[in-house]
């Protein structure tokens, strides 16, 4: 199914802003990045809530009805004021793009509607802990099952394998010419068997961490702890349910390529590949173009993106990305680096 007209399918809530709506959220953008510095780093989202609080009140209720939703997997929000002219050309690696203040305006937008829903955090072994990621095709990349590749990126909850993921994972479109979709699979619109939903809702499975966590934390941190949790995580996964919650609204967690049954376990390794079947079927391509944010569930959908040919000419496609938690961080880490949680 692709990305269709405006509307209300059953898992994709759309919202477009009028040009008032999109003024003010721009308008209370600048407010917040005049007084809170940049929205790459932790010290902008403290107190940020004064300013979520300013933005159109005529928004308000539709992050909310997404949030108190147990049937929505998404939320698009479209019409944000984007200036892809002013935000540059589209940077060659996410290394260049780290230091880079010209889309600060495009971010805050992006961190206002995300701290709407919840608080925003970053993982350290992501992007040097940048609050907002640069998604986009990298050359060296191109086969890898990241947001820097270019093949085509398979069903994952973000960060499926660590119990602290987020619950929210938030993109905003700064470019995407060839309009390449990013893909959606809701678990409400899974069409699966009595006997495939309980085994899958048996903790049978394993779920690896994805390897640019460990490349990133054996990079940057050689001999810490985070690296040998996250090894410990690789090598001897906790075994997990791939459905879990409530049974009539079930959440789910699963990363295609790194999630295993036991071997020899024929039944779980059937349940599993009927549920990335019934991914597949029930998939929805949303196209993130500019100014489009699409605000996705991470425990009520999973997604991927479609395969594309990358240009490498600075008109690449160009997306940020940031992360909402479901519930509260600790507070005992105040300081720079707050928001950047331990793996
Ligand atoms: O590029 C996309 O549309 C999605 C990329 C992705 O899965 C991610 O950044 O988590
Ligand atoms: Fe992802």
């Amino acid at each position: 199914m692709d990305d269709g007209a405006l509307g209300h399918s059953s898992s994709i809530l759309r919202y477009a802003l009028s040009a008032e709506e999109a003024d003010g959220l721009c308008t209370v953008a600048q407010t917040a990045l005049a007084a809170q510095g940049s929205p790459a780093k932790s010290p902008f989202y403290e107190g940020l809530e004064e300013h979520v609080h300013r933005i159109p009140e005529s928004i308000c209720p539709v992050l909310k009805e997404f949030k108190d939703s147990s049937s929505l997997g998404a939320l698009r929000i479209s019409g944000v004021r984007v200036d892809p002219d002013r935000c540059g050309p589209t940077p060659a690696s996410w290394q260049e793009a780290v230091d880079d203040r010209r889309q600060e305006l495009e971010e805050a937008q992006l961190a206002l509607l995300a701290s709407g829903l919840g608080e925003v955090f970053a993982w350290p072994t992501l992007q040097r802990g940048r609050m907002v990621q640069n998604l986009l095709p990298v050359e060296s990349d191109r086969e890898q099952q990241s947001g820097h590749g270019s093949v085509a990126l398979d069903w994952h909850t973000e960060d499926g394998f660590h119990e602290d993921r987020c619950r929210y994972l938030a993109l905003l479109g700064v470019r995407n010419l060839d309009r390449v979709p990013t893909t959606l699979g809701t678990v409400n619109d899974l069409r699966l068997t009595g006997e495939h939903r309980s085994v899958l809702s048996e903790r049978r499975f394993r779920i690896r961490p994805d390897l640019e966590h460990l490349r990133q934390l054996a990079t940057f941190a050689p001999d810490s702890e985070m690296l040998r949790r996250a090894r410990e995580m690789h090598e001897n996964p906790e075994p997990a349910a791939l459905l879990f919650g409530d049974a009539e609204a079930p959440f789910l967690r699963i990363d295609a390529p790194y999630t295993t049954a036991p071997a020899g376990d024929d039944e779980a390794a059937e349940a599993l590949a009927a549920i990335v079947d019934e991914l597949t079927r029930a998939q929805r391509d949303v196209v993130v173009g500019e100014g489009d944010v699409l605000i996705v569930d991470n425990y009520r959908a999973v997604h991927g993106r479609r395969a594309f040919e990358p240009r490498f000419d600075g008109t690449d496609r160009w997306l940020k990305r940031m992360s909402v938690a479901g519930r509260r961080l600790p507070k005992a880490t105040a300081g720079p680096d707050a928001r950047v949680l331990a793996i």
